[in-house]
């Protein structure tokens, strides 16, 4: 079965050197970047193969290495599955094993761009401020050690390297769900290259490039079940296949080190001078609005966010956060009309193809909530307005990473700081507010000295507590 899938890759070898190394290598990149970009090099040529790199384990490595590193991506549709191979990746390191041999690949003068997907939390930053975590184990190992762990630390020493090769920095393109991410990203790094060599630090600062970027596709994690049913289809069997929506969107601020890039606006990528308007309009529309329906909607007993909207009171409800809270505290893009943005995304969450878990968007709260939920809270609350919908949303988290579910059973919780959130939980929800929201790390302090909405979300958790998350989604559609 597997001489399929080598089949295919052979009839359309792609022999492209390297031109990008791209840390976490997860199915989001998989789904998304890789795929432009190698359409991008059927458009319009250019060395713009890809060495991924796993920064915690080899499971990916180890099934794409027998595929020769190809795999499948399948779009799905409402009306039907379209299978495509990707052949784009050149090899893959597996960071822990060899951090040697990913700084030697970083450094390579082929080498034009790393890209990143390595989750909000990968960044050993703190959300709240977007500044270095210097007390973040990794990031203290690697002030220590030449041989990082973290991808801050990757992204120093190489440049390190490729400073005392003579080479030009590598372009920084961060493709996570923060804002103003390469803003992020570059203040992250200019502080850790700072603790070591103030001269590395002054060279990145002014010859790098970190470009903001506005990433989106919905990509459900790949299941067991979809492994045997692409099997079914295609007759080959993918170890390592990933599984997406059809929608596809990318904004890229157009600062590039020199002009050598993958051609992406050949292919549907959106070069602009500014992202930010569209990274607001995503991270609190999209990402916002799935926290939210993830945190409710896994209390009231819904394991997808298909599952969620199909309910009528949970559909209402986001579409209250959008007309009500998000949409009023946004700057629309340019040429882009929110109202039918958000339109799109309910047709998106509605999709029964995808299978994209509550339990799977729930994870690392305390690493979106800033930019996804709070941000909006914060605009609306400075101007003395309340924000039931998005309050509750917050309030939903709190209950969620207290580890117990609406039936008393257990919560797997994944988060940084899970054992933290969980011993904030109290029998008093005024308690179990004040600890939350003692939270810098995750709460600005404008909210954090709110008297307001502190007894909004002691109201709302009390709510959850005593009638439940489906009857406080019904509080605020009714309201
Ligand atoms: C999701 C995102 O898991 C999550 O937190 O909100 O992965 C989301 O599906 C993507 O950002 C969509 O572009």
């Amino acid at each position: 079965m597997e001489a399929g899938l080598q089949d295919r890759l052979y009839r359309e070898p792609s022999t492209a050197p390297a031109g990008i190394v791209h840390l976490g290598l997860g199915a989001f990149f998989r789904a998304h970047g890789a795929i432009y970009i190698a359409e991008a090099m059927k458009v319009s040529g250019g060395n713009w193969g890809v060495v991924g790199v796993s920064l915690q384990s080899s499971g990916t490595r180890d099934k794409l290495r027998p595929q020769g590193w190809a795999y499948t991506a399948l779009e799905l549709a409402p009306d039907g599955e379209k299978p495509q191979v990707v052949t784009v990746l050149r090899d893959v390191l597996v960071a822990p094993e060899n951090p040697q041999a990913v700084l030697d690949a970083m450094a390579l003068p082929d080498v034009k761009i790393v890209s990143l997907t390595v989750t909000e939390k990968g960044y050993c930053h703190e959300p709240s401020t977007g500044r270095l975590n210097r007390g973040h184990p990794d990031i203290i190992h690697d002030l220590a050690s030449p041989l990082p762990k973290s991808a801050p630390g990757f992204l120093v020493r190489a440049l390190a390297a490729r400073k005392a090769a003579g080479l030009p920095p590598f372009t920084v393109l961060c493709c996570d769900n923060l804002p103003e991410n390469g803003r992020v990203v570059r203040g992250v790094v200019l502080e850790l290259a700072g603790l070591i060599d103030a001269d590395l630090a002054d060279w990145i600062a002014t010859q790098g490039a970190f470009p903001s970027t506005m990433v989106d596709r919905i990509v459900p994690a790949t299941t067991a079940a979809d492994l045997d049913r692409l099997q079914a289809l295609t007759g080959d069997r993918d170890e390592a296949p990933v599984m997406h929506e059809p929608f596809r969107q990318w904004v890229i601020e157009d600062d590039f080190v020199g002009a050598a890039r993958p051609d992406l606006a050949s292919v549907g990528a959106q070069l602009v001078g500014d992202v930010t308007p569209f990274e607001h309009m995503k991270l609190r529309m999209l990402n916002g609005t799935h926290s939210a329906l993830a945190y409710l909607g896994y209390l009231a007993g819904y394991e997808t966010i298909a599952d969620t909207v199909a309910d009528p009171a949970f559909s209402a409800f986001v579409k209250v956060l959008w007309r009500g809270e998000i949409i009023p505290a946004l700057i629309p893009p340019p040429d882009v009309d929110l109202a039918a943005y958000a339109d799109a995304l309910h047709a998106r969450y509605s999709n029964p193809a995808i299978r994209h878990r509550t339990w799977q968007i729930a994870m690392d709260g305390s690493q979106k909530l800033p930019q996804r939920i709070l941000g909006t809270i914060a605009e609306h609350r400075a101007a003395g307005r309340d924000v039931p919908g998005l309050t509750l949303a917050a309030a939903a988290w709190m209950r969620y990473a207290s580890g117990r579910d609406e039936r008393g059973g257990l919560i797997e919780v994944k988060d940084p700081l899970a054992p933290r959130l969980a011993a904030l939980w109290q029998d008093d929800p005024a308690q179990t507010v004040a600890g939350f929201l003692a939270l810098t790390e995750v709460f600005p302090p404008t909210l954090r000295d709110d008297a307001q909405f502190a007894d909004d979300l002691i109201a709302a958790l009390q709510k959850l507590v005593q009638s439940g998350a489906q009857a406080s989604v019904e509080g605020v559609v009714d309201a």
